[in-house]
């Protein structure tokens, strides 16, 4: 029923085995989809090239979303290897460490710019590279969190770049529409990867969220995964410029 053989998928954000993209990359894969997979830059290189490996046909490629020369390069290689493609997956997000510890008011200019540059920007940066090549329609999927909507203790300028996140991925659903390209958020519950564990309390919260939700317990990788696979295919071709909760139904809780 979800088929996406045929499909091309580009993946960008692949730090290591608990990343969500590596739960997404795991589903499209499953579906069928020939998958490109991006991460950061050396220091990520090995991990990242060591599980890519572990799908068949999937290609590794390097792309720092803050450089626009290194999009570039990547749309332009994947136009010469493919010549379209129909999924773009956004896992990326950075707020330098010290915005998230100190004070929100404290905020700084610079830490400001960078969350936004990394994690709000880079969804129109790729969205526009991406484009020219989704001739046959597309979907561009990305990953948000609640702490977008309300206060989440620490999430601080992160809260403030996925609300614009959000806000971005509706102006982009409203100019891709025409093309018949897609673009919705995934909103999923606190999970325990690469970028998370720095976080000190984050034990507490993963505690504290499946105490909470609905489905009283925590959020996979990869049921984030199987939204992504159906945002992914035709299954959701009447669906743009949504958020889609993958949180236990946490959200939906007020006391
Ligand atoms: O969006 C995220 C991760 C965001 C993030 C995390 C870090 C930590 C290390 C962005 N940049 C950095 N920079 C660092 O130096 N999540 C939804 C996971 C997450 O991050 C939190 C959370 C949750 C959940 C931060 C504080 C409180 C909760």
């Amino acid at each position: 029923m979800l088929n996406l053989e045929g499909r091309v998928a580009v993946v960008f954000g692949l730090a290591n085995k608990r990343s969500i993209s590596w739960g997404i990359a795991q589903k499209l894969h499953q579906a069928g989809a020939k998958l490109a997979i991006g991460y950061q830059n050396e220091r990520m290189k090995a991990e990242a090239q060591d599980l890519i490996t572990e799908l068949p046909g999937a290609e590794a490629f390097q792309c720092d979303v803050s450089n626009d020369a290194e999009i570039d390069q990547v749309f332009a290689q994947l136009r010469e290897r493919h010549g379209k493609i129909h999924v773009l997956v956004h896992a990326v997000a950075f707020a330098p460490a010290e915005e998230l510890k100190n004070d929100f008011l404290q905020t700084t200019r610079d830490g400001f710019r960078i969350a936004h540059d990394i994690s709000v920007y880079s969804l129109i940066a790729l969205s526009r590279a991406a484009a020219p090549l989704m001739t046959e329609g597309g979907s561009i999927i990305t990953l948000t969190y609640f702490g977008a909507e309300k206060v989440v203790p620490h999430y601080k300028v992160m809260g403030v770049a996925k609300a614009a996140l959000e806000a971005t991925v509706r102006y982009l659903a409203a100019d891709l529409g025409t093309r018949n390209i897609r673009v919705n958020a995934i909103s999923a519950g606190p999970i325990m990867t690469l970028a998370a564990r720095g976080i000190g309390d984050l034990r507490t919260m993963l505690k504290y969220h499946a105490e909470r939700a609905p489905l009283h317990r925590n959020t996979e990788q990869a049921e984030v995964g199987n939204t992504a696979a159906y945002l992914a295919s035709d299954l959701a071709s009447g669906v743009t410029g949504e958020t889609i909760y993958v949180d236990s139904g946490y959200n939906i809780m007020g006391f």
